[in-house]
C-alpha cells in the first residue's frame, strides 16, 4: 500500500475524537487543557525509612561475601528482574504449539532484543534439532543441486547485520477496536537482534541457478514444515541463512541450527530449521501465503504477497505497563522501525494529531532496524492523547488509523501500522484508545 500523506484538518481530527473519547473527557482535555493536578504523594521517603539498607546506612549485601565466578556457568538476569518475560494473550493461545509469545518491548533499552526476550512464533512447536544431522538442500532449477551440513556452511565468509523481524500480525487484534492494554500486547511481536549467517547469494552462485529460476520456496524442518515463496530479487539483495543471533548460536525458538531470515520483511518469511530451498520459475501459494499470511481488502479480494513490513511507530514510555507518577519532568520515549530502510523522522504528538513536534532519534539509526526516540516533557499532570508518527527514508509517512482503514477496511489481520494512541490520564494511568 503506498501511503499518500492526506493532511487532515484538525477539525476532521476532532470530529474523530468526539466518536471515540466520552464527550465528557473530550471536554476536559479540550478546554483544561494544561490545568489538572494529582494528588500522588511521594512514596520514595516513605519506603525509605523502614529499610536499614538505605543511606547511611551500609546496605546488609556490602557485609557478606557474594557468589563466585561460573556459579551460573550461563548467565541469567537479576531475580528482581524476574517480570522481564514473554507473555501469551490466552485466547490467542489455543494450543502452545500453534501460537505466539510476545516480546517485553515495554522493558527492553536500546535497540537490541536480548536473545531469551525474542518473541516466538510456532506452527507446530519448536523442534529440537541435533546439527550434525541437519542438512540444508537446494535444488529445482539449477545446474549443481547440493546438501549442506551445518560445518559446510560455516566455512563460507560469513557477515553481520542488525535488523528487526516483525510478525505481520503484531497489532492485529486492534483492527476493529482497542482492546489489549498492554503494550507488550499491542506491539510485541517484534524483535531487533544481530544476525549472523551467510548470504543466500552466495549459497545459489554456489548451485548455480538457471535463467528460469526466478523464485525460491523455503521450508522448514519442523512438522508444519512451514513454507513461504521467496522471489529471486530478494534472494539476490539482502536475504541471510542465518545460524547466530547476538553472538551466539540461534536459539532453538529462532530456528537452531539455520534460519532464513529476509530483513525488513514480514517474519513469517524468515523460515526457520530451514532444510530446504527450491528454486521454481513461479510461486508456490502455499498454505501460509494463501489462507493465511494475505491481506483481505474491504472488497473481498486479497492482495496477493505483502512482503514488506511498512513503517510503524510506538510510544514504550509511558505505557499502560509503565504509567507516569507526578506531573514534572519525562521523556517520552518509544521505538520506529520500517522495513524500507531507515527511519529518517518521527513526530510526537500530545493532543491527538492535532498538533506535532519532532522527536530526536537516538542510538544507532540503522537500516530495517528498530530505531529509538525520545522527546524530553514537563508534564502538568493534564491528561494527554499522545500518539507518535514514523516517516522513513523513502518518504512514507506512518498512516493514520482512518487512512489504513480507508484503504484496507477491517478485515484484515495483517500489516496494520496505523499510530497508535494512549491516553494520558490525569492519575498518570495509560489507556489504549483509538482516535481516527
Ligand atoms: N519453520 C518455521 N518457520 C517459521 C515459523 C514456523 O512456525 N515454522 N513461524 C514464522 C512466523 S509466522 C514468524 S512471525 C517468525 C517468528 O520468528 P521468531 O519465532 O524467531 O520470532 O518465524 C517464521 N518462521
Ligand atoms: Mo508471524
Amino acid at each position: 500500500m503506498s501511503n499518500s500523506k492526506k493532511p487532515e484538518s484538525s477539525k476532521a481530527y476532532l470530529a474523530g475524537l468526539a466518536n471515540q473519547v466520552p464527550s465528557s473527557s473530550r471536554r476536559d482535555f479540550l478546554k483544561k487543557g494544561i490545568k489538572f493536578s494529582t494528588g500522588l504523594a511521594a512514596t520514595a521517603a516513605t519506603s525509605a525509612a523502614i529499610s536499614d539498607n538505605l543511606p547511611p546506612n551500609i546496605p546488609s549485601w556490602s557485609k557478606t561475601l557474594g557468589s563466585g565466578v561460573v556459579s551460573t556457568p550461563y548467565g541469567i538476569p537479576s531475580k528482581f528482574e524476574k517480570n522481564v518475560i514473554r507473555r501469551t494473550v490466552p485466547w490467542l493461545t489455543a494450543d502452545k504449539i500453534s501460537s505466539i509469545s510476545m516480546s517485553p518491548i515495554q522493558e527492553l533499552k536500546g535497540i537490541i532484543t536480548p536473545n531469551g526476550l525474542v518473541f516466538e512464533r510456532y506452527h507446530a512447536g519448536a523442534p529440537i534439532v541435533n546439527p550434525e544431522e541437519h542438512r540444508l538442500m537446494i535444488h529445482g532449477l539449477v545446474d549443481n543441486p547440493l546438501i549442506f551440513t551445518m560445518d559446510d556452511l560455516m566455512r563460507f565468509p560469513s557477515e553481520s547485520v542488525i535488523n528487526f523481524l516483525e510478525c505481520p500480525a503484531n497489532g492485529g487484534m486492534e483492527w476493529r477496536g482497542p482492546q489489549m492494554e498492554a503494550l507488550q500486547f499491542t506491539h510485541g511481536m517484534i524483535s531487533c537482534c544481530e544476525w549472523t549467517g551467510v548470504r543466500l547469494s552466495t549459497l545459489l552462485a554456489e548451485v548455480g541457478v538457471q535463467t528460469k529460476g526466478k523464485w525460491i520456496l523455503a521450508e522448514g524442518a519442523d512438522g508444519a514444515a512451514m513454507s513461504r515463496s521467496i522471489p529471486m530479487d530478494k534472494a539476490l539483495d539482502d536475504a541471510l541463512i542465518v545460524y547466530a543471533q547476538n553472538g551466539e548460536m540461534l536459539r532453538p525458538e529462532q530456528g537452531y541450527p539455520v534460519r532464513l531470515f529476509n530483513p525488513g520483511w514480514e517474519g513469517n518469511t524468515s523460515v526457520k530449521w530451514l532444510r530446504r530451498l527450491e528454486i521454481g520459475d513461479k510461486p508456490w501459494h502455499h498454505r501460509e501465503e494463501t489462507s493465511k499470511y494475505t491481506d483481505l481488502m474491504p472488497d473481498g479480494r486479497s492482495r496477493r504477497f505483502s512482503y514488506e513490513q511498512e513503517a510503524n511507530s510506538v510510544i514504550t514510555s509511558p505505557c499502560p505497563e509503565n504509567p507516569w507518577g507526578q506531573k514534572g519532568a519525562y521523556e517520552i520515549e518509544g521505538l520506529a522501525w520500517s522495513g524500507r530502510g531507515k527511519i529518517k523522522h518521527v513526530d510526537v504528538s500530545i493532543d491527538g494529531g492535532v498538533t506535532w513536534r519532532p522527536a530526536r532519534l537516538k542510538g544507532l539509526v540503522l537500516s530495517k532496524a528498530l530505531t529509538r526516540f525520545s522527546l524530553p516533557f514537563k508534564w502538568s499532570g493534564a491528561p494527554l492523547l499522545l500518539q507518535s508518527r514514523a516517516i522513513d527514508e523513502t518518504g512514507y509517512v506512518q498512516p493514520t488509523l482512518n487512512q489504513l482503514r480507508d484503504i484496507r477496511g477491517t478485515n484484515s489481520i495483517y500489516h496494520k501500522n496505523s499510530i497508535h494512541t494512549w491516553q494520558l490520564q490525569s492519575n498518570g494511568k495509560i489507556k489504549n484508545v483509538q482516535l481516527k
